[in-house]
Protein backbone atom coordinates (compact mmCIF):
# COMPACT_ATOMS: atom_id res chain seq x y z
CA UNK A 1 0.00 0.00 0.00
CA UNK A 2 1.25 3.34 -0.67
CA UNK A 3 1.47 6.10 1.51
CA UNK A 4 2.49 10.00 0.31
CA UNK A 5 5.39 11.48 1.55
CA UNK A 6 4.35 15.32 2.95
CA UNK A 7 6.67 15.34 6.32
CA UNK A 8 9.87 14.31 7.59
CA UNK A 9 11.34 14.77 11.06
CA UNK A 10 14.92 14.50 11.02
CA UNK A 11 17.35 14.33 14.40
CA UNK A 12 20.84 12.37 13.37
CA UNK A 13 24.17 12.35 15.98
CA UNK A 14 25.66 11.19 12.40
CA UNK A 15 25.47 13.95 10.32
CA UNK A 16 27.86 12.70 7.37
CA UNK A 17 25.31 12.37 4.94
CA UNK A 18 22.77 14.48 6.29
CA UNK A 19 22.48 17.81 4.06
CA UNK A 20 22.50 15.67 0.94
CA UNK A 21 19.53 13.67 2.30
CA UNK A 22 17.74 16.89 3.51
CA UNK A 23 18.16 18.24 -0.16
CA UNK A 24 16.98 15.35 -1.67
CA UNK A 25 13.50 15.56 0.14
CA UNK A 26 13.16 19.03 0.03
CA UNK A 27 13.44 19.14 -4.07
CA UNK A 28 10.54 16.37 -3.67
CA UNK A 29 8.23 18.81 -1.54
CA UNK A 30 9.13 17.10 1.43
CA UNK A 31 8.63 19.73 4.23
CA UNK A 32 11.32 19.20 7.12
CA UNK A 33 11.48 19.24 10.68
CA UNK A 34 14.12 18.81 12.71
CA UNK A 35 15.66 19.08 16.32
CA UNK A 36 18.66 21.66 17.68
CA UNK A 37 21.86 20.48 15.95
CA UNK A 38 20.22 18.99 13.12
CA UNK A 39 18.15 21.77 12.55
CA UNK A 40 21.18 23.71 12.69
CA UNK A 41 22.90 22.01 10.15
CA UNK A 42 20.24 21.95 7.76
CA UNK A 43 19.51 25.48 8.13
CA UNK A 44 23.16 26.34 7.93
CA UNK A 45 22.88 24.73 4.51
CA UNK A 46 20.03 26.87 2.99
CA UNK A 47 17.16 24.50 2.99
CA UNK A 48 14.56 25.39 4.87
CA UNK A 49 13.65 23.29 7.62
CA UNK A 50 10.96 24.05 10.95
CA UNK A 51 12.20 23.41 14.40
CA UNK A 52 10.46 20.97 16.47
CA UNK A 53 9.91 23.78 19.41
CA UNK A 54 7.78 25.03 16.97
CA UNK A 55 5.79 21.83 17.18
CA UNK A 56 6.07 21.46 20.27
CA UNK A 57 6.06 24.72 21.20
CA UNK A 58 8.93 23.74 24.17
CA UNK A 59 12.09 24.42 24.11
CA UNK A 60 14.82 21.93 23.97
CA UNK A 61 15.54 21.69 27.35
CA UNK A 62 18.13 19.54 30.28
CA UNK A 63 20.61 19.68 27.65
CA UNK A 64 18.55 18.28 25.13
CA UNK A 65 17.42 15.35 27.02
CA UNK A 66 14.04 16.17 26.17
CA UNK A 67 13.64 17.73 22.87
CA UNK A 68 11.24 15.45 21.32
CA UNK A 69 9.44 13.68 23.86
CA UNK A 70 6.04 15.42 23.08
CA UNK A 71 2.39 14.21 21.67
CA UNK A 72 3.13 16.93 19.37
CA UNK A 73 5.56 14.28 17.66
CA UNK A 74 4.58 11.05 19.15
CA UNK A 75 0.83 12.16 18.12
CA UNK A 76 2.08 12.71 14.52
CA UNK A 77 4.15 9.16 14.24
CA UNK A 78 1.54 6.88 16.05
CA UNK A 79 -2.21 8.67 14.70
CA UNK A 80 -3.84 6.18 12.67
CA UNK A 81 -4.87 8.08 9.39
CA UNK A 82 -7.32 5.47 8.57
CA UNK A 83 -9.15 5.67 11.96
CA UNK A 84 -11.48 8.78 12.00
CA UNK A 85 -11.19 8.85 16.19
CA UNK A 86 -7.15 9.55 15.30
CA UNK A 87 -8.09 11.70 12.90
CA UNK A 88 -10.11 13.54 15.07
CA UNK A 89 -7.61 13.99 18.04
CA UNK A 90 -5.36 14.91 15.61
CA UNK A 91 -7.67 17.61 14.40
CA UNK A 92 -8.78 18.92 18.02
CA UNK A 93 -4.99 18.92 18.92
CA UNK A 94 -3.41 20.97 16.27
CA UNK A 95 -1.36 17.50 15.54
CA UNK A 96 0.74 17.42 12.04
CA UNK A 97 0.81 14.20 10.69
CA UNK A 98 4.89 12.93 10.23
CA UNK A 99 5.50 10.45 7.17
CA UNK A 100 8.98 9.85 7.01
CA UNK A 101 11.17 9.46 10.12
CA UNK A 102 15.01 9.80 9.96
CA UNK A 103 17.10 9.26 13.09
CA UNK A 104 20.08 7.92 14.12
CA UNK A 105 20.74 7.58 17.56
CA UNK A 106 23.11 8.64 20.12
CA UNK A 107 26.38 6.66 19.60
CA UNK A 108 26.21 4.72 22.72
CA UNK A 109 28.27 1.93 21.31
CA UNK A 110 30.81 4.11 20.08
CA UNK A 111 31.05 6.10 23.50
CA UNK A 112 31.50 2.14 25.05
CA UNK A 113 34.31 1.01 22.72
CA UNK A 114 36.35 4.26 22.87
CA UNK A 115 36.50 3.88 26.56
CA UNK A 116 34.55 6.52 27.51
CA UNK A 117 33.93 7.69 31.33
CA UNK A 118 30.86 6.37 32.93
CA UNK A 119 28.81 9.76 32.70
CA UNK A 120 29.86 10.11 29.39
CA UNK A 121 28.27 6.48 28.35
CA UNK A 122 25.27 7.04 30.52
CA UNK A 123 24.95 10.46 28.22
CA UNK A 124 25.10 8.73 25.63
CA UNK A 125 22.20 6.42 26.07
CA UNK A 126 19.14 8.28 23.89
CA UNK A 127 15.68 8.29 25.24
CA UNK A 128 14.00 10.58 22.61
CA UNK A 129 15.30 8.55 19.37
CA UNK A 130 14.29 5.37 20.14
CA UNK A 131 10.98 6.17 21.15
CA UNK A 132 10.59 7.74 17.89
CA UNK A 133 11.69 4.84 16.18
CA UNK A 134 9.73 2.49 17.63
CA UNK A 135 6.49 4.75 17.48
CA UNK A 136 7.21 5.32 13.79
CA UNK A 137 7.72 1.55 12.90
CA UNK A 138 4.40 0.43 14.73
CA UNK A 139 2.44 2.88 12.76
CA UNK A 140 4.44 1.64 9.81
CA UNK A 141 1.26 1.34 7.43
CA UNK A 142 1.78 4.85 6.99
CA UNK A 143 5.04 5.79 8.44
CA UNK A 144 8.65 5.26 7.13
CA UNK A 145 11.18 5.30 9.52
CA UNK A 146 15.23 5.43 8.72
CA UNK A 147 17.57 4.20 11.41
CA UNK A 148 20.45 4.86 8.94
CA UNK A 149 21.47 6.92 5.64
CA UNK A 150 21.34 3.52 3.49
CA UNK A 151 17.79 3.35 4.63
CA UNK A 152 16.77 7.36 3.25
CA UNK A 153 18.56 5.88 0.46
CA UNK A 154 16.13 3.61 -0.21
CA UNK A 155 13.50 5.68 0.67
CA UNK A 156 13.94 8.03 -2.29
CA UNK A 157 14.12 5.30 -4.43
CA UNK A 158 10.85 3.76 -3.49
CA UNK A 159 9.68 7.48 -3.57
CA UNK A 160 11.17 7.77 -7.41
CA UNK A 161 9.51 5.06 -8.86
CA UNK A 162 6.34 5.46 -6.82
CA UNK A 163 5.44 9.01 -7.56
CA UNK A 164 6.26 10.62 -4.55
CA UNK A 165 4.67 7.87 -2.37
CA UNK A 166 6.48 4.78 -0.16
CA UNK A 167 5.44 1.22 -0.79
CA UNK A 168 4.18 -0.96 2.04
CA UNK A 169 6.61 -3.53 1.59
CA UNK A 170 9.82 -1.44 2.39
CA UNK A 171 7.49 0.32 5.28
CA UNK A 172 7.43 -3.03 7.02
CA UNK A 173 10.89 -3.59 6.08
CA UNK A 174 12.15 -0.61 7.43
CA UNK A 175 9.93 -0.96 10.97
CA UNK A 176 11.79 -4.67 11.10
CA UNK A 177 15.52 -3.40 11.15
CA UNK A 178 14.27 -0.53 13.33
CA UNK A 179 13.20 -2.79 16.20
CA UNK A 180 16.42 -4.56 15.36
CA UNK A 181 18.36 -2.03 16.45
CA UNK A 182 16.54 -0.34 19.17
CA UNK A 183 17.05 -4.23 20.33
CA UNK A 184 20.72 -4.27 19.77
CA UNK A 185 20.99 -0.36 20.96
CA UNK A 186 19.23 -1.87 24.60
CA UNK A 187 21.25 -4.63 25.03
CA UNK A 188 24.34 -3.13 24.41
CA UNK A 189 23.50 -0.07 27.36
CA UNK A 190 22.43 -3.51 29.32
CA UNK A 191 25.90 -5.58 28.85
CA UNK A 192 27.53 -2.10 29.79
CA UNK A 193 25.67 -2.41 33.07
CA UNK A 194 26.48 -5.41 33.99
CA UNK A 195 29.64 -5.51 33.26
CA UNK A 196 29.95 -2.24 35.08
CA UNK A 197 28.42 -3.62 38.32
CA UNK A 198 29.95 -7.50 37.92
CA UNK A 199 32.90 -7.05 35.59
CA UNK A 200 31.68 -10.38 33.90
CA UNK A 201 30.06 -10.46 30.92
CA UNK A 202 26.09 -10.47 30.01
CA UNK A 203 23.66 -11.88 28.13
CA UNK A 204 21.03 -9.71 26.76
CA UNK A 205 19.19 -10.75 23.67
CA UNK A 206 21.53 -9.79 20.84
CA UNK A 207 19.60 -7.52 18.25
CA UNK A 208 21.98 -7.06 15.34
CA UNK A 209 21.00 -5.21 12.30
CA UNK A 210 20.63 -7.09 9.21
CA UNK A 211 23.54 -6.78 7.05
CA UNK A 212 23.13 -9.67 4.45
CA UNK A 213 20.69 -12.44 3.78
CA UNK A 214 22.91 -15.32 3.23
CA UNK A 215 22.20 -18.35 0.66
CA UNK A 216 23.05 -21.35 3.26
CA UNK A 217 24.57 -21.75 6.65
CA UNK A 218 27.62 -24.16 7.00
CA UNK A 219 25.75 -26.48 5.07
CA UNK A 220 22.83 -25.84 2.18
CA UNK A 221 20.26 -27.10 4.49
CA UNK A 222 21.24 -24.61 7.12
CA UNK A 223 19.45 -20.98 6.73
CA UNK A 224 21.49 -18.15 7.47
CA UNK A 225 21.89 -14.54 8.21
CA UNK A 226 24.83 -11.97 8.47
CA UNK A 227 24.24 -9.03 11.23
CA UNK A 228 26.51 -5.79 12.39
CA UNK A 229 26.27 -5.64 15.99
CA UNK A 230 26.52 -1.67 16.06
CA UNK A 231 30.17 -1.50 17.82
CA UNK A 232 31.65 -0.87 14.55
CA UNK A 233 34.51 -2.69 15.13
CA UNK A 234 37.03 -2.74 12.53
CA UNK A 235 36.63 -6.26 10.12
CA UNK A 236 33.92 -8.45 7.73
CA UNK A 237 31.26 -6.86 9.26
CA UNK A 238 32.29 -3.30 8.22
CA UNK A 239 34.48 -4.44 5.18
CA UNK A 240 33.20 -2.54 1.83
CA UNK A 241 33.29 -5.63 -0.98
CA UNK A 242 34.90 -4.98 -4.10
CA UNK A 243 34.00 -7.55 -6.40
CA UNK A 244 32.79 -11.21 -6.79
CA UNK A 245 30.48 -13.23 -5.43
CA UNK A 246 28.19 -12.57 -2.52
CA UNK A 247 30.21 -13.74 0.74
CA UNK A 248 28.89 -17.16 2.39
CA UNK A 249 28.22 -18.40 5.93
CA UNK A 250 31.85 -20.17 5.71
CA UNK A 251 33.52 -17.25 3.64
CA UNK A 252 32.39 -14.95 6.59
CA UNK A 253 33.89 -16.92 9.23
CA UNK A 254 36.93 -17.71 7.81
CA UNK A 255 37.42 -14.37 6.55
CA UNK A 256 37.29 -13.17 10.41
CA UNK A 257 39.47 -15.96 11.24
CA UNK A 258 42.00 -14.36 9.02
CA UNK A 259 41.97 -10.68 9.58
CA UNK A 260 41.94 -10.87 13.31
CA UNK A 261 45.21 -13.12 12.84
CA UNK A 262 46.55 -10.86 11.04
CA UNK A 263 46.27 -8.05 13.10
CA UNK A 264 47.93 -9.47 15.67
CA UNK A 265 51.11 -8.46 13.72
CA UNK A 266 50.70 -4.94 13.50
CA UNK A 267 49.99 -2.01 10.79
CA UNK A 268 51.98 -2.19 7.77
CA UNK A 269 51.60 1.10 6.98
CA UNK A 270 52.40 2.27 10.33
CA UNK A 271 55.62 0.52 10.44
CA UNK A 272 54.89 -3.03 11.79
CA UNK A 273 56.43 -5.68 8.63
CA UNK A 274 54.28 -6.82 6.49
CA UNK A 275 52.22 -10.01 7.05
CA UNK A 276 50.19 -12.24 5.65
CA UNK A 277 47.26 -15.52 6.83
CA UNK A 278 46.01 -17.39 4.83
CA UNK A 279 42.95 -19.47 6.08
CA UNK A 280 41.00 -22.51 5.46
CA UNK A 281 38.06 -24.03 7.61
CA UNK A 282 38.93 -21.34 10.24
CA UNK A 283 42.25 -22.45 10.77
CA UNK A 284 45.67 -20.71 9.56
CA UNK A 285 47.18 -23.06 6.75
CA UNK A 286 50.34 -20.48 6.37
CA UNK A 287 51.47 -17.45 8.19
CA UNK A 288 54.62 -15.17 7.21
CA UNK A 289 55.92 -11.92 8.04
CA UNK A 290 58.59 -10.54 5.64
CA UNK A 291 59.75 -6.88 4.08
CA UNK A 292 57.12 -6.85 1.27
CA UNK A 293 53.61 -8.26 0.73
CA UNK A 294 54.56 -10.30 -1.87
CA UNK A 295 57.66 -11.89 -0.13
CA UNK A 296 55.39 -12.65 2.57
CA UNK A 297 52.65 -13.87 0.93
CA UNK A 298 55.02 -16.43 -1.23
CA UNK A 299 56.39 -17.65 2.53
CA UNK A 300 52.88 -17.69 3.82
CA UNK A 301 51.72 -20.31 0.79
CA UNK A 302 55.01 -22.01 1.20
CA UNK A 303 53.84 -24.12 4.14
CA UNK A 304 51.26 -25.53 2.80
CA UNK A 305 50.23 -25.14 -0.91
CA UNK A 306 47.82 -27.98 -0.77
CA UNK A 307 45.70 -26.81 1.96
CA UNK A 308 45.56 -23.05 0.85
CA UNK A 309 43.43 -23.84 -2.33
CA UNK A 310 40.60 -22.07 -1.96
CA UNK A 311 41.43 -20.51 1.01
CA UNK A 312 41.31 -16.85 2.35
CA UNK A 313 44.06 -14.35 2.29
CA UNK A 314 44.58 -11.83 4.50
CA UNK A 315 47.13 -8.69 4.94
CA UNK A 316 48.15 -6.31 7.05
CA UNK A 317 48.40 -3.39 5.06
CA UNK A 318 48.01 -1.99 1.47
CA UNK A 319 47.77 -4.46 -1.22
CA UNK A 320 49.91 -3.99 -4.02
CA UNK A 321 49.82 -5.11 -8.16
CA UNK A 322 52.81 -7.33 -7.29
CA UNK A 323 50.95 -9.46 -4.83
CA UNK A 324 47.51 -9.49 -6.41
CA UNK A 325 49.34 -11.13 -9.10
CA UNK A 326 51.13 -14.02 -7.20
CA UNK A 327 47.64 -14.29 -5.22
CA UNK A 328 46.11 -15.03 -8.77
CA UNK A 329 48.01 -17.58 -9.76
CA UNK A 330 46.10 -19.64 -6.73
CA UNK A 331 42.68 -20.41 -6.76
CA UNK A 332 41.46 -17.93 -3.90
CA UNK A 333 37.95 -17.30 -2.34
CA UNK A 334 38.67 -13.65 -0.16
CA UNK A 335 41.31 -11.71 -0.05
CA UNK A 336 41.21 -9.18 2.74
CA UNK A 337 42.32 -6.28 3.68
CA UNK A 338 42.51 -2.53 5.43
CA UNK A 339 43.01 -1.04 1.96
CA UNK A 340 44.52 -1.54 -2.35
CA UNK A 341 46.35 0.01 -4.48
CA UNK A 342 44.14 1.18 -7.61
CA UNK A 343 46.46 -1.26 -9.83
CA UNK A 344 45.78 -4.25 -7.78
CA UNK A 345 41.95 -4.00 -7.61
CA UNK A 346 42.49 -3.40 -11.83
CA UNK A 347 44.34 -6.71 -11.64
CA UNK A 348 41.73 -8.53 -9.45
CA UNK A 349 38.51 -7.21 -11.61
CA UNK A 350 39.43 -9.79 -14.25
CA UNK A 351 38.27 -12.63 -11.81
CA UNK A 352 35.20 -12.17 -11.58
CA UNK A 353 34.58 -14.47 -8.45
CA UNK A 354 37.33 -13.56 -6.41
CA UNK A 355 35.81 -11.34 -3.86
CA UNK A 356 37.88 -8.43 -2.63
CA UNK A 357 36.99 -6.77 1.29
CA UNK A 358 38.64 -3.71 2.09
CA UNK A 359 38.05 -2.58 5.37
CA UNK A 360 39.69 0.84 5.90
CA UNK A 361 41.45 0.34 9.44
CA UNK A 362 42.59 -3.15 11.28
CA UNK A 363 40.88 -4.30 14.50
CA UNK A 364 42.67 -3.71 17.45
CA UNK A 365 43.59 -7.35 19.14
CA UNK A 366 43.73 -6.35 22.45
CA UNK A 367 40.09 -4.09 22.42
CA UNK A 368 38.08 -5.42 24.74
CA UNK A 369 34.90 -7.05 23.31
CA UNK A 370 32.40 -10.47 23.93
CA UNK A 371 31.77 -13.70 22.10
CA UNK A 372 28.81 -15.96 22.72
CA UNK A 373 28.02 -19.30 21.50
CA UNK A 374 25.21 -21.63 21.64
CA UNK A 375 25.05 -24.59 23.79
CA UNK A 376 21.76 -27.04 24.74
CA UNK A 377 19.25 -24.77 26.15
CA UNK A 378 21.84 -21.62 27.02
CA UNK A 379 24.24 -19.69 25.93
CA UNK A 380 27.62 -19.23 26.86
CA UNK A 381 29.23 -15.84 26.74
CA UNK A 382 32.77 -14.77 27.36
CA UNK A 383 35.31 -11.38 27.12
CA UNK A 384 37.03 -12.62 23.52
CA UNK A 385 40.49 -13.50 24.16
CA UNK A 386 42.51 -10.19 23.89
CA UNK A 387 45.15 -11.69 26.51
CA UNK A 388 48.51 -10.50 25.48
CA UNK A 389 52.35 -11.90 26.76
CA UNK A 390 54.46 -8.93 27.01
CA UNK A 391 58.50 -10.23 26.83
CA UNK A 392 58.67 -8.65 30.31
CA UNK A 393 56.26 -11.76 31.29
CA UNK A 394 58.39 -14.38 29.72
CA UNK A 395 59.96 -16.76 32.20
CA UNK A 396 63.24 -18.44 30.55
CA UNK A 397 62.54 -22.47 32.03
CA UNK A 398 65.42 -24.00 30.51
CA UNK A 399 69.45 -24.04 30.78
CA UNK A 400 69.68 -22.34 27.34
CA UNK A 401 67.74 -19.52 27.17
CA UNK A 402 66.38 -19.05 23.12
CA UNK A 403 68.79 -16.89 20.83
CA UNK A 404 67.27 -13.36 19.40
CA UNK A 405 66.54 -14.84 16.23
CA UNK A 406 64.77 -17.95 18.12
CA UNK A 407 62.98 -15.43 20.49
CA UNK A 408 61.41 -13.31 17.03
CA UNK A 409 60.07 -16.70 15.58
CA UNK A 410 58.93 -17.40 19.26
CA UNK A 411 56.83 -14.39 19.54
CA UNK A 412 55.70 -15.01 15.87
CA UNK A 413 54.63 -18.69 17.15
CA UNK A 414 52.64 -17.41 19.90
CA UNK A 415 50.55 -15.01 18.12
CA UNK A 416 49.98 -17.64 15.34
CA UNK A 417 49.02 -20.36 18.12
CA UNK A 418 46.20 -18.17 19.58
CA UNK A 419 44.40 -18.38 16.12
CA UNK A 420 44.95 -21.72 15.45
CA UNK A 421 41.85 -23.86 17.20
CA UNK A 422 43.24 -26.52 19.96
CA UNK A 423 45.39 -28.69 20.36
CA UNK A 424 47.59 -26.30 18.47
CA UNK A 425 51.11 -26.68 17.54
CA UNK A 426 53.22 -24.14 15.32
CA UNK A 427 56.16 -24.28 14.06
CA UNK A 428 57.89 -20.74 12.77
CA UNK A 429 61.34 -20.42 10.68
CA UNK A 430 62.58 -16.97 9.98
CA UNK A 431 59.02 -15.33 10.34
CA UNK A 432 57.06 -18.32 8.41
CA UNK A 433 55.37 -20.73 9.79
CA UNK A 434 56.67 -23.64 8.77
CA UNK A 435 53.70 -26.22 9.80
CA UNK A 436 50.91 -26.01 11.60
CA UNK A 437 49.18 -28.93 13.42
CA UNK A 438 45.66 -27.50 14.58
CA UNK A 439 41.90 -29.17 16.21
CA UNK A 440 43.60 -32.36 17.18
CA UNK A 441 42.00 -34.06 20.66
CA UNK A 442 46.02 -34.69 21.40
CA UNK A 443 48.66 -32.53 21.63
CA UNK A 444 50.99 -34.92 20.67
CA UNK A 445 49.18 -35.59 17.61
CA UNK A 446 49.24 -31.79 16.40
CA UNK A 447 52.98 -31.81 16.97
CA UNK A 448 53.25 -34.88 14.37
CA UNK A 449 50.47 -33.57 12.35
CA UNK A 450 52.67 -30.08 12.04
CA UNK A 451 56.23 -31.75 11.16
CA UNK A 452 54.69 -34.06 8.52
CA UNK A 453 53.13 -30.61 6.63
CA UNK A 454 56.80 -29.22 7.19
CA UNK A 455 57.98 -32.27 5.45
CA UNK A 456 55.06 -32.08 2.58
CA UNK A 457 55.99 -28.72 2.13
CA UNK A 458 59.89 -29.66 1.69
CA UNK A 459 58.43 -31.88 -0.96
CA UNK A 460 56.87 -29.92 -2.58
CA UNK A 461 59.45 -26.89 -2.90
CA UNK A 462 62.07 -29.52 -3.85
CA UNK A 463 64.34 -28.04 0.00
CA UNK A 464 67.40 -29.77 1.19
CA UNK A 465 65.36 -30.09 4.10
CA UNK A 466 61.98 -29.24 5.64
CA UNK A 467 61.72 -25.85 7.60
CA UNK A 468 61.24 -27.26 10.72
CA UNK A 469 65.30 -27.34 11.25
CA UNK A 470 65.95 -25.12 13.72
CA UNK A 471 62.50 -23.67 13.65
CA UNK A 472 60.77 -22.14 16.92
CA UNK A 473 57.34 -24.10 18.24
CA UNK A 474 54.96 -22.56 20.02
CA UNK A 475 52.19 -24.55 21.99
CA UNK A 476 48.42 -23.27 22.84
CA UNK A 477 48.45 -24.79 26.32
CA UNK A 478 51.01 -27.03 28.31
CA UNK A 479 52.62 -30.40 27.59
CA UNK A 480 50.94 -32.91 29.68
CA UNK A 481 53.73 -34.87 29.08
CA UNK A 482 57.28 -34.61 27.68
CA UNK A 483 56.49 -36.86 24.66
CA UNK A 484 54.68 -33.71 23.02
CA UNK A 485 57.64 -31.66 23.27
CA UNK A 486 60.19 -34.64 22.31
CA UNK A 487 57.85 -35.18 19.02
CA UNK A 488 58.74 -30.98 18.37
CA UNK A 489 62.49 -31.75 19.05
CA UNK A 490 61.92 -34.81 16.72
CA UNK A 491 60.58 -32.22 13.90
CA UNK A 492 63.46 -30.14 14.71
CA UNK A 493 62.60 -27.00 16.77
CA UNK A 494 65.27 -26.02 18.80
CA UNK A 495 63.17 -23.59 20.97
CA UNK A 496 59.83 -23.62 22.56
CA UNK A 497 56.95 -21.24 23.90
CA UNK A 498 54.25 -22.55 25.80
CA UNK A 499 52.19 -21.22 28.58
CA UNK A 500 53.95 -23.68 31.55
CA UNK A 501 51.65 -25.27 34.27
CA UNK A 502 51.77 -29.02 34.04
CA UNK A 503 52.28 -30.76 37.00
CA UNK A 504 54.68 -32.48 34.46
CA UNK A 505 56.29 -29.04 34.15
CA UNK A 506 59.65 -30.56 35.21
CA UNK A 507 59.65 -33.76 33.49
CA UNK A 508 58.93 -31.51 30.30
CA UNK A 509 62.08 -28.94 31.65
CA UNK A 510 64.07 -31.73 32.17
CA UNK A 511 63.77 -33.73 28.84
CA UNK A 512 63.92 -30.02 27.14
CA UNK A 513 67.70 -29.58 28.38
CA UNK A 514 68.75 -32.87 27.74
CA UNK A 515 67.78 -31.92 23.58
CA UNK A 516 69.15 -28.13 24.46
CA UNK A 517 66.06 -27.07 23.40
CA UNK A 518 65.25 -23.03 24.99
CA UNK A 519 61.86 -23.25 26.26
CA UNK A 520 59.93 -20.13 27.58
CA UNK A 521 56.41 -19.86 29.52
CA UNK A 522 53.72 -17.56 29.16
CA UNK A 523 51.99 -17.83 31.82
CA UNK A 524 49.03 -17.70 29.59
CA UNK A 525 47.01 -19.82 27.63
CA UNK A 526 45.01 -19.50 24.45
CA UNK A 527 43.04 -22.56 24.11
CA UNK A 528 40.22 -22.12 20.81
CA UNK A 529 37.38 -24.49 19.99
O1 LIG B 1 18.30 13.13 24.91
S1 LIG B 1 17.31 12.44 24.15
O2 LIG B 1 17.08 11.12 24.56
N1 LIG B 1 15.89 13.21 24.23
C1 LIG B 1 15.10 13.48 23.18
O3 LIG B 1 13.97 13.95 23.38
C2 LIG B 1 15.59 13.23 21.86
N2 LIG B 1 15.03 13.40 20.65
C3 LIG B 1 15.93 13.05 19.71
N3 LIG B 1 17.76 12.42 22.61
C4 LIG B 1 16.89 12.74 21.63
N4 LIG B 1 17.08 12.66 20.28
C5 LIG B 1 18.33 12.27 19.63
O4 LIG B 1 19.06 13.46 19.37
C6 LIG B 1 18.25 11.62 18.31
O5 LIG B 1 18.10 10.21 18.41
C7 LIG B 1 19.54 11.99 17.63
O6 LIG B 1 20.53 11.01 17.84
C8 LIG B 1 19.98 13.27 18.31
C9 LIG B 1 19.98 14.45 17.36
O7 LIG B 1 20.20 15.63 18.08
P1 LIG B 1 20.54 17.01 17.34
O8 LIG B 1 19.59 17.18 16.23
O9 LIG B 1 20.37 18.07 18.40
O10 LIG B 1 21.97 16.93 16.88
Amino acid sequence: RLSAVKRALISVSDKSRLIDQAKALHERGVKLVSTGGTHKAILAAGIPVKDVSELTKFPEMMDGRVKTLHPMVHGGLLGDRDLESHKDAMHTHGILSIDLLIVNLYPFEKAVASGGSYEMCVENIDIGGPAMIRAAAKNHAHVAVCTDADDVDAVLSDMDANDGMTTGTLRQKLAAKTYARSAAYDAAIANWFASQLSGTPAFSAQGGTLKQELRYGENPHQTAAFYTDGSNRPGVATATQFQGKALSYNNINDTDAAYELVAEFGRADAGDKPAVAIIKHANPCGVAVANSFVEAYKNALACDPVSAFGGIVALNGRLDKDTAKEILKVFTEVVIAPSADDDAIALFAKKKNLRLLIVGDLPDPKAPSMTQRNVGGGILVQDRDNGYVADEDLKVVTKRAPTETEMADLRMAWKVAKHVKSNAIIYVKDGSTAGIGAGQMSRIDSARIAARKAVDAQESAGWETPHTHGCACASDAFFPFADGMLAAAAAGATAIIQPGGSIRDDEVIKAADENNIAMVFTGMRHFRH
